[in-house]
């Protein structure tokens, strides 16, 4: 056998994947349940590298070197368990499934521990950065064995995006699902800073008054400086695109309905069983299915809302700086969250996830790449039991310098009735983070007053129920 690593599933990203490989000089078997895809891929691009390509599961496995290192690039669901299902009776011990799909992390659990116990490493691996990533260099989040990331670390790093210091944007996260789950938890980021910056250009449009292509040049500005960002560049180009059939602002001729695949989603759900507050990435999913109730938004559009003139355009000026101090800030308790959310799922898991790492592989070839990132992994490198981003000296000084800014964007926002629940939410959070008392002691008088659930004393230890239908004296219970 020749080949190094094989790739089934050779749609977009499988296709893209297997010729990264080759393009950096390893021997890659290429397969796919239609066989048509795999010619046109040799056809297209056997000249870029060495492929092998096979026509049966079979033939795929016999052409791949001990121990076999097989990349799963289906459908996620039922198509990675019918290739499991399909490829594991012909491997060996030691070999390696990697299911690089966007799977749910529980299904790559069930999986992995199913494998483990035929002696096969299942490595439930995220891969972000699209179809360009894949071709050009995506960012990898191999969960699995330890030792199964001795064999493939390698081959994924010499694939991998490079972050601006030149390492490569892959480590090993963890065990079983650690991989898939923390790639979920990116997806989930990248809806919070999607959603943040959303509201921005609402605000700078319907508040200041600003056009798209006006908006397109102070993201621009914006991109120089601390929110240097893959999706702050992306934002500009998007809003300075003119639609070529009616010479309108492309923003202004796409339907107003934003669509998910569902990884958003999971991150929430996910933070729910987990008791973590992700509100940001729960805005944002939320944010998405408002704006896609056709019947709802009709229903209510003739409701009330404030009367408001546009800013004056001195006004307008020194609001994007008041915007873009509100952004910032919001990003840092999003992905304050997100990062709380990853400690809590490897603390539960027992997945030991090194969490600066986590920073330090997302600052290239993902959707979320950000020079930020660097800034987060260095947060981590000064202190790797950081309880929240936001005890971060440098990032509590930022945010503190902005929260007057932050504050004023919010109550305009509502003074001018332009919804911005992830601005608000993430205010909110820090706001409660920091409070001295939370109304959550009234919670409790009230949890114990209807159903004797009890509380807890700031004065003495132990837990107390108050005889509310009767002499209201209080009892200790425990
Ligand atoms: P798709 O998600 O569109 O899947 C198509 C591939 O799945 C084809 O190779 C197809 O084979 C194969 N397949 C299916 Br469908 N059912 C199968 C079965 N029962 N047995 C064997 N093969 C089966 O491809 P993609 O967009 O390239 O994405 C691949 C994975 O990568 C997905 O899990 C996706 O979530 C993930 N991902 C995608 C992106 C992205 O930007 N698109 C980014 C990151 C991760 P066929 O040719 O015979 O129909």
């Amino acid at each position: 056998p020749t080949a190094h690593i094989g790739v089934t599933g050779l749609a977009v990203m499988g296709s893209n994947l297997a010729r990264n490989f080759a393009r950096h000089g390893h021997t890659v078997a290429v397969h796919n349940r239609t066989t048509a895809r795999t010619k046109a891929l040799v056809d297209e691009h056997g000249h870029e590298g060495a492929f092998v390509p096979a026509e049966t599961a079979e033939e795929f496995v016999a052409a791949l070197q001990k121990p076999r290192r097989i990349i799963v690039m289906v459908k996620a669901g039922e198509a990675t368990d019918a290739v499991i299902d399909e490829f594991a009776p012909l491997l060996d011990e030691g070999d390696m499934i990697v299911d690089g799909g966007n799977a749910h992390f529980l299904d790559t659990r069930r999986r992995e521990k199913a494998l483990r116990e035929k002696g096969i490493h299942f490595v439930g691996t995220g891969i972000s950065g699209g179809e360009e990533g894949a071709l050009n260099g995506p960012a990898i989040m191999p969960g699995g064995s330890v030792e199964s990331y001795k064999a493939l670390g390698p081959l994924l790093e010499s694939i991998a995006a490079k972050a601006p210091d030149g390492s490569p944007c892959c480590t090993h996260i963890g065990p079983d699902a650690a991989g898939h789950f923390v790639k979920m938890v990116h997806n989930g980021i990248e809806y919070a800073d999607m959603q943040l910056i959303a509201e921005a250009y609402d605000l700078l449009r319907r508040v200041a008054g600003h056009s798209p292509a006006r908006i397109a040049e102070i993201f621009r500005s914006w991109n120089t400086g601390r929110l240097d960002s893959y999706l702050i560049e992306i934002t500009a180009e998007v809003l300075a695109h003119t639609d070529a059939a009616t010479g309108a602002p492309f923003v202004d001729i796409v339907a107003d309905e934003a669509e998910q695949k569902g990884t958003g989603r999971w991150t929430v759900q996910s933070a729910l069983d987990l008791g973590v507050p992700v509100s940001g990435i729960a805005e944002a999913v939320f944010a998405r299915s408002v704006s896609g109730h056709r019947d709802l938004r009709r229903a209510a559009s003739a409701l009330p809302g404030p009367r408001r003139e546009a800013l004056s355009p001195a006004e307008a000026e020194e609001f994007a700086a008041r915007v873009e101090a509100a952004l910032y800030a919001s990003k840092v308790v999003s992905y304050a969250q997100g990062w709380n959310m990853i400690g809590a799922a490897s603390a539960e898991y027992g997945w030991d996830i090194d969490l600066g790492a986590v920073s330090a592989i997302w600052r290239g070839g993902c959707i979320i790449r950000a020079a930020f990132l660097d800034r987060i992994r260095a947060a981590f490198a000064a202190d790797p039991q950081l309880p929240t981003l936001l005890a971060d000296e440098d990032f509590a000084d930022e945010v503190g310098t902005a929260q007057d800014a932050w504050r004023s964007v919010v109550s305009t926002a509502v003074a001018h009735g332009v919804p911005t629940p992830g601005f608000s939410a993430a205010l909110a959070y820090y706001d409660a983070l920091r409070a001295d008392r939370l109304p959550a002691a009234l919670t409790q008088g009230q949890r114990d007053f209807f159903g004797a659930h009890t509380y807890r004393r700031t004065d003495r230890a132990g837990s107390f129920h108050t005889l509310w239908s009767g002499d209201r004296d209080e009892e200790q219970t425990g």
